[in-house]
């Protein structure tokens, strides 16, 4: 022991290299490490004279370390994973946020070899969950799907989150899992730790399909299936657990020769006729009819449709904010206090109908929520929602059960040009002067409505840190003139800039992460960021801390393919929303929130250290400032990076904020 000790220091406290080479403690380990299989020695170290810490190495060890692998012997005939590529490229996919391995090496290696790295394009991640998260922030711009490789088993357990974010926004992603099935023949050890009998089955809650293929030419069926159901309304994600044999053998048809099958897009599920019909009466005829949208426009044709339904009924509308749906700018647009005094509501792709018309009160008695409905009764509510044709048992994102009086399982926005005509075919003569009045005074109240939002975003200009008014708005001051695009909004900001910002098309506003699974908004801002590249449009995101600490190595994914994004940070230094909620219980319970120094519930606050997201961003190649405590600050440093973005690189600016 005393030997083994003396080998592991010199005088000044530092490994000595001699001593360590040539140390007994070495050897012995040597000599179990090199003898796998051989019952380590029974002598003691003490027994014997020093011997030399490692034999030599034997010519056959020495080739093995250093020399080049053995050439495996090569396949003859087209590879499979080659016929693959052919399939995925007439879908044209553009882009493979990926992060390798080795189940889809044979896969990967057609992609770039015999696919020339194009259509689709490696994008080098370093989690699975960004891939899957830049493919959903990708498609809310682009309105196409990318696809990603996982590995096997544990691939898609990191990607498993940023699927079931997609799932719940209704976006199409899809994930192809390499998987060695063949329990004889695939590799032990490692290889086989990576392979189960069904790795869908860990996402099979959440996607929209999956399979497994058993030939190629079952792959090149169910991967244009898979694109099929990913991209028709209700998106969603797909999943396909692909073998490494079947990637990596050579093509044997069988006397069959293969064949891609065409993809046509299918059209999107339209309401029913009289159903649309019955809906329009109702509106027509309500005395104060409100329009509620959450993911109504798939597209910006759905922008205007809405426009057009509103301003034929004058009525308002809640836009709940899943997707930019109706311009902030229009008089109609109106918060949800209009809800109670309706008489007939009508709710397009909500995410939660029951939600919309009933409160729930976090904290009522013993601490249990308390439900209230916010409606009149006799209120009649009309539903269109796609959703419903793709409920799936276990995971609740279906919310809770609200009966509706017409309830229509179809695409909004494809029923929307028949309700419309509906509308206004049903709209009686003698009501035209009473509608039109409804709007002067919807007009009236939305002007008070902007006043105030002015007045508040006024309150604590000043402070320091910074507010999160302020922040959002110096933002804007130096995008204002651009063709922006707010790629992501992450932790709370009070919404400011849907308040605040003229929010008008479709790429103003991409909604939020769908799930609310935190870790969203960095990988999607980078996804939007590509897709808003390719069109030369500024992508700006508001980057909160703890969302970009789940997965920040997508930063290097947008330095490395030259991603431009205004990251500009709300950094307050903390996970303020469970702040919110520990504190609440304590409150309720009468006791001190225990605040362990750093001014937040135990557990809840990223502060001591503080991390240095700056530095953090310009290790990984961004151009990066902070930290900005001093609004006086903000809008020179602004200006900067708002000159870098435009020359084609990210920049990240980290501010420190308020908490919200
Ligand atoms: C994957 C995941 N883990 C934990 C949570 C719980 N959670 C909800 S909000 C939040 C705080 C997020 O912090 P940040 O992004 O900094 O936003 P802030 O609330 O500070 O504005 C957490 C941890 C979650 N929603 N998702
Ligand atoms: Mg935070």
């Amino acid at each position: 022991m005393a030997k083994s000790d003396s080998a592991r220091s010199d005088s000044a406290g530092k490994l000595n290299r001699r001593r360590f080479l040539t140390g007994a403690a070495v050897a012995a380990g040597a000599t179990a490490v090199a003898s796998p299989g051989v019952a380590a020695s029974t002598t003691t170290l003490t027994d014997q004279p020093p011997r030399p810490s490692a034999l030599p190495p034997t010519a056959k060890m020495a080739a093995a370390e250093a020399g080049t692998p053995q050439a495996i012997k090569s396949e003859t005939g087209k590879p499979g994973s080659d016929f693959m590529v052919d399939v995925i490229k007439t879908l044209d996919i553009k882009y493979l946020p990926c992060n390798p391995a080795s189940s889809f090496r044979a896969l990967h290696e057609s992609l770039i070899d015999y696919g020339g790295n194009k259509q689709p394009e490696f994008l080098t991640c370093m989690h699975e969950e960004s891939a899957v998260g830049m493919a959903h922030g990708y498609f809310k711009i682009a309105g196409k799907p990318l696809m990603t490789l996982v590995h096997g088993t544990v691939g898609l357990q990191h990607a498993a989150m940023g699927i079931y974010n997609a799932w719940c926004d209704r976006v199409p992603v899809i994930v192809v899992g390499g998987n060695d099935m063949d329990a004889a023949h695939r590799p032990p050890g490692v290889p086989t730790f990576h392979s189960a009998q069904d790795i869908n089955a860990l996402t099979r809650d959440f996607t929209k399909w999956d399979d497994t293929p058993a030939s190629l030419q079952h792959f090149a069926q169910s991967f244009v299936r898979m694109y099929k159901i990913a991209t028709t309304p209700p998106y969603g994600p797909v999943m396909m657990s692909l073998d490494a044999g079947l990637q990596q053998e050579p093509i044997r048809e069988h006397g069959e020769k293969l064949y891609i099958p065409r993809f046509v897009a299918s059209s999107p599920p339209q309401g029913d006729s009289g159903a649309v019909k019955e809906a329009a009466r109702l509106l027509a005829n309500a005395e104060r009819p409100v329009i509620v949208v959450d993911r109504a426009a798939r597209t910006p044709n759905g922008i205007a449709l809405l426009v057009e339904l509103a301003e034929a009924l004058q009525a308002p509308v809640v836009d709940q904010g899943n997707r930019m749906n109706f311009p902030n700018t229009h008089y109609l647009n109106r918060p949800a206090n209009v809800i109670p005094q309706a008489d007939v509501i009508i709710g397009m792709e909500l995410s939660d109908f029951w939600g919309t018309v009933n409160g729930y009160i976090d904290n009522g008695e013993n601490g249990i929520g308390v439900n209230e409905s916010k409606i009149k009764p006799g209120t009649k509510l009309i539903s269109i929602n796609s959703v419903e044709l793709i409920t799936k048992s276990n995971y609740q994102d279906f919310q809770r059960f609200q009966s509706v009086d017409i309830s229509m399982p179809a695409d909004a926005e494809a029923t929307l040009p028949a309700l419309i005509e509906a509308v206004k075919a049903a709209i009686p003569n003698d009501r035209k002067a009473a509608i039109a009045k409804r709007g002067e005074a919807i007009k009236k109240a939305y002007a008070d409505g902007r006043e105030t939002v002015k007045r508040n975003a006024a309150i604590a200009w000043d402070a320091s840190p910074i507010s999160t008014a302020r922040l959002v708005m110096e933002t804007w001051a130096q995008i204002k003139d651009l063709d922006w695009s707010l790629v992501a909004s992450e932790g709370n900001v009070s919404s400011w800039p849907n308040r605040l910002w003229p929010m008008e098309k479709h790429h103003h506003w991409l909604g939020r992460s769908g799930g609310y699974g935190v870790g969203y908004g960095a990988p999607a801002s980078v996804g939007a960021a590509l897709a808003n590249r390719d069109l030369g449009r500024f992508s700006v995101s508001i980057q909160s801390d703890g969302d970009l600490m789940y997965a920040p190595g997508v930063l290097w994914t947008a330095a490395r393919h030259k991603i431009p994004l205004l990251a500009v940070m709300h950094n307050n230094r903390g996970y303020h929303q469970e702040v919110m909620h520990v504190q609440r219980l304590a409150n309720f319970r009468n006791r001190v929130a225990y605040l362990g120094n750093d001014l937040a519930p135990l557990g809840t606050s990223i502060e001591n250290p503080d991390i240095e997201y700056h530095k953090l961003a310009e290790s990984m190649g961004w151009w990066a400032k902070g930290p900005i405590k001093d609004p006086a600050d903000l809008s020179a440093a602004l200006k900067e990076a708002v000159a870098v973005v435009k020359s084609g690189q990210p920049a990240l600016l980290n501010v420190w904020t308020q908490p919200r």
